[in-house]
């Protein structure tokens, strides 16, 4: 098992074949799972390119919060599926990938927020997805450690809290899928970066890299941050700005916090993991940008809203902090399927979404490609959408902007 992962580890990919039936840009957990599912579809030749290692990119930036309480009833059933998906992972891809289903709590500090979060519940429920609005008496239970007095700026009212909800480790993720893959066949080719596409007559016929021109029936965009510059590559103009969003995380402490915490009124969420560190998040930052650099205004503001929540974190030690590219769209749906252009297909517009839309991604794209036939399941999240007056607002059961 260590001899091909430490090969891919270090970059060494096989020599690229001259041509490809599906060459997948993007080598992160989108474009693996997808990679692995049409592997098991039985579709062959299939290569996965990245211009860096495999998870270079949003798969390993981000803080692992999986869940399902979605607002739309389309998001709800497709997180659904992922969250079903990512609960069976560990035997699926024969990796233990630590999925910790302790729980998430979503915060409200004010009336109107817990109006919010009563639709969001009842969204849930009919879809029969387990969540539901509590108060103070079991939000203190499920975690004690929140100030739950009159002395913050913003006193916690009641919480959606959604048992399934949880984290996981990405990397596990990235690398059992990409494992997977390969013993199925895929040829995955880390540090190739993609430098055109062709097209002609309308459709694709391979792609440009750094290593040389590769030949291609299809080619899937599933890259995150740089979603638009690949598009562009094809001249489709994709409804995409790209953000950062940084995150850090403390030393670690004994085991005291279990659920998923999530304030959108303080722009911040916060989760323990299985190695007793905090991971803090925020918003993303309010400027279109491809940088990743960590900023110090991030560094205070979360480290500020962090303690409003857990007082008795104050002291803790901070060890490092990150930032990832997070690819928005207007309503904060992705973009999922065809385009005007034949044989470019899309995964992407995945916003602060996307790790935990891996699995459904990659099974119902996979399902696209190996049939022709859009799955129901992705069919709401087409790029038509945006000109059809059918958008799929999801900014409401996000944390991380407004
Ligand atoms: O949607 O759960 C979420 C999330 C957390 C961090 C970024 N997005």
């Amino acid at each position: 098992m260590i001899g091909p992962l430490r090969r891919l580890r270090m970059g060494v990919a096989k020599s690229l074949k001259p041509s490809y039936d599906v060459v997948i840009i993007g080598g992160g957990s989108h474009g693996l799972a997808t990679a692995y599912e049409l592997s098991k579809l039985g579709v062959k030749n299939v290569a996965v390119l990245d211009r860096s290692y495999l998870g270079s990119g949003a798969s390993t930036r981000n803080t692992a919060i999986i869940r399902s309480n979605y607002r739309t009833a389309q998001g709800v059933a497709f997180y659904d599926e992922s969250v079903k998906l990512y609960e069976r992972m560990s035997v699926e891809l024969g990796l233990n990938v630590l999925f910790s289903q302790h729980g998430h709590l979503t915060l409200a500090h004010t009336e109107l927020a817990i109006a919010g979060l009563r639709v969001r519940a009842e969204t849930n429920q009919l879809l029969g997805v387990d969540s539901r609005v509590i108060f103070h008496d079991e939000i203190r239970r499920i975690a004690p450690a929140l100030d739950l007095s009159s002395r913050p700026r913003f006193p916690i009212q009641a919480a959606l809290f959604h048992p399934p909800g949880g984290i996981i480790r990405h990397d596990a993720v990235v690398w059992g899928y990409a494992r997977r893959a390969q013993e199925r066949g895929v040829d995955l080719h880390p540090y190739t970066d993609v430098t055109g596409i062709d097209v002609v007559e309308g459709r694709v016929t391979g792609v440009q890299t750094s290593r040389g021109p590769v030949r291609a029936g299809i080619v899937v965009n599933a890259t995150a941050g740089w979603a638009s510059t690949i598009a562009q590559m094809v001249g489709l103009r994709l409804p995409i700005v790209t953000h950062p969003l940084q995150a850090l995380v403390t030393e670690p402490l004994k085991p005291f916090l279990d659920p998923v915490l999530v304030s959108a009124t303080l722009h911040v969420y916060v989760n323990q993991t299985d190695r007793g560190e905090l991971v803090i998040g925020a918003e993303i930052d309010p400027y279109a940008s491809y940088s990743m650099r960590s900023t110090l205004p991030f560094l205070e503001t979360s480290a500020s809203h962090a303690l409003e929540l857990l007082p008795a974190i104050a002291g803790v030690k901070v060890l490092r902090q990150w930032a990832g590219i997070c690819d928005m769209t207007p309503d904060y749906s992705p973009i999922m399927g065809i385009t005007p252009v034949g044989g470019f297909l899309v995964d992407v517009g995945w916003g602060t979404y996307g790790f935990k839309a891996a699995p459904v991604s990659g099974k119902r794209m996979a399902e696209l490609i190996a049939t022709g036939r859009v799955p129901d399941l992705i069919a709401p999240f087409a790029l038509e959408r945006f000109y059809t007056d059918s958008l799929i607002g999801e900014k409401a059961a996000a944390a991380v902007s407004h």
